[in-house]
């Protein structure tokens, strides 16, 4: 076993990937990805006794949730970018234990080894690993317990980022991130693991508002829109992942050069924001969910911009690998990574847009259009058209379908299940499971498109806020007694923040798919089928006549 990761739906044979992950990340990124982590619980243990004295430094912060954010799921692929942020988390950390003795703050005679710790080459990086990786805790649940919480918190690491890149932060959350990462290490029983796991979702919550907050603020609320998904006859650049704030610097700097824009995969919902509609080079989307990229990246022709994940790594012989680009968290051996913005200016792309000024027009590759936009502010402004619907039994049950997509052949049952969904039935999605079926003809019902897309992964907080509106007008004391019915597909760890986020706002019986997460010893499991209703899928009409049996108010 050269490495051990078990964080993602893919994980080798539902157990874990040994050799090299079925993502593409390699042993040696694996392995520092792993040091990286020991290092950031290092420096978080050090922080939190700043904080009580409120002598943390605020860049601590911002190091920890873009530290975890670039070991997120297809996020980083980039050795160099793994060692070097080792280095800077060891500087890092070795200032806070400076500030620590300079404020007098008592520490104990034997630091743990995360704090202590130290190295300076990249052999000495991967070697720790091996003793400091997931496997080192020995007790399933434990490790089982750990591990869900700290994919948690990677989720809520790159929401935080997300709204920092917008001004937004609470220092509540920045403070759970790392008491939590520091609870990890610490003796916990499985009850106190699982408050701290539910506690995890409330942060959840509290971060997808923020966002919400940020997002919406800077660039309107998202309205209901149809999105060309053909191309026009300029160059132009591909811009994927799910950070608006690069989204907005990409859309100034290309406005008035010739090179179009079009957003690809989680980019998709920029549409729907007022601000960036103004921008008539803002093409169009490309493509489909993220794992499609190797044979349309291809076809695209132009230079391809990553603010985030889902990076696939290109094959040897893929033709379009001296295209992209990497951006923030996100990184790729051999691809040509933009520096974070200075001083608040823009980041600069011109090296991007005169890349793009020498390639060719994108292929076309489909025609037509999809539409989206049904935040909380457009889906309130139809309440009246949805309250009525319900009441009538145009509209019998809601199903959320929200969550990531993923290569596993098994994910064509969400494509089956939203075909074979009644015709009185609406989808409620948000985050890239949504091109399982987004092209389907679903049609609508009385004017509401069955299929109602909120955004990106982080906007099923407007599906949480729809259901809580929901509740309230039908005045319901439990959010369960509603109508909805919640069929989630997951990949990474923004699912899995998302699911916690579900969890701690009282949502029972979430049926997870195409696999149960890995990292779930079969003790975990049964907690959460006890005590939340977590299940499986297994064949779509099963499932349909299990959700459908329970479906009027
Ligand atoms: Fe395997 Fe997923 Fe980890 Fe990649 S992220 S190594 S596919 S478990
Ligand atoms: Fe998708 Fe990667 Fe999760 Fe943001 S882009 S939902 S998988």
């Amino acid at each position: 076993m050269s490495m051990f990761c078990f964080q993602c739906q893919e994980a080798a044979k539902g157990i874990g990937c040994t050799i090299k992950g079925v993502c593409g990340k390699t042993s040696d990124v694996a392995n520092l990805q792993d040091t990286l982590l020991f290092v950031l619980k290092g420096i978080s243990w050090y922080n939190e006794k700043l904080r009580v004295q409120k002598l943390n430094p605020a860049k601590v912060d911002k190091f920890v949730f873009d530290g975890l954010f670039s070991t997120i799921t297809n996020a980083n692929f980039d050795k160099e970018s793994f060692s070097k942020r080792i280095i800077k988390a060891l500087q890092l950390r070795s200032e806070l234990h400076s500030r620590c003795l300079a404020a007098n703050i008592r520490l104990p005679k034997n630091h743990p080894d995360f704090a202590a710790w130290k190295g300076s080459t990249v052999e000495e990086f991967e070697n720790k690993a091996k003793e400091v990786g997931i496997l080192s805790t020995e007790n399933e649940d434990i490790r089982s317990l750990r591990e869900l919480v700290i994919y948690g918190v990677k989720g809520l690491a790159a929401y935080a980022e997300h709204a920092w890149n917008l001004g937004k932060s609470n220092d509540d959350i920045f403070a759970f991130m790392q008491r939590a990462l520091v609870a990890t290490t610490e003796d916990l029983a499985v009850d106190e693991l699982v408050t701290l796991t539910l506690e995890t979702g409330k942060y959840g919550v509290e971060v997808m508002a923020l966002l919400d907050a940020a997002n919406t603020e800077t660039y309107g609320n998202p309205e209901a829109t149809k999105v060309n998904i053909g191309v026009r006859n300029n160059p132009a650049i591909l811009i994927s992942g799910h950070d608006l704030k690069d989204m907005e610097d990409l859309l100034q700097q290309t406005e008035g050069t010739g090179v179009d824009v079009y957003t690809h995969s989680e980019m998709l919902p920029a549409h729907y924001y007022p601000v960036f509609k103004k921008y008539d080079h803002l093409v169009g989307n490309y493509g489909n969910a993220w794992w499609k990229q190797t044979e349309e990246f291809e076809r695209f022709n132009g230079p391809i911009l990553f603010t985030t994940n889902c990076i696939v790594p290109p094959k040897s012989n893929a033709g379009y690998t001296e295209r992209i680009y990497t951006t923030g968290a996100s990184g790729l051996e051999g691809a040509i990574h933009i520096a974070d913005r200075i001083d608040g200016k823009m980041k600069d792309f011109s090296e991007i847009i005169e890349h793009a000024k020498r390639c060719a027009a994108p292929e076309q590759i489909e025609s037509g259009e999809i539409t989206g936009g049904f935040a909380h502010a457009q889906v309130f402004a139809l309440a009246d058209k949805i309250v009525d619907a319900v009441k009538s039994g145009a509209i019998r049950k809601f199903f959320v379908m929200a969550g990531c997509d993923g290569r596993m052949k098994s994910r064509g049952y969400y494509t089956q299940f939203a075909d074979q969904l009644p015709a009185d039935t609406v989808i409620l999605t948000a985050g890239c499971a949504k091109y399982r079926y987004n092209k389907l003809p679903l049609g609508d019902i009385g004017g509401i498109p069955r299929v109602i897309d909120a955004g990106q992964c982080n906007d099923s907080y407007s599906l949480a806020v729809i259901a809580l509106k929901l509740k309230e007008v039908f005045e319901l004391n439990d959010i369960n007694d509603l109508p909805i019915a919640y069929n989630i597909a997951w990949y990474e760890q923004k699912a899995v923040i998302v699911l916690l986020a579900l969890l701690s706002l009282g949502v029972k019986n979430i049926h997870l798919g195409p696999t149960l997460p890995a990292f779930l010893s079969p003790n975990v499991a049964n907690v959460l089928m006890e005590n939340f209703g977590i299940g499986g899928i297994t064949e779509v009409e099963q499932d349909l006549e299990m959700f459908l049996e329970t479906s009027v108010l």
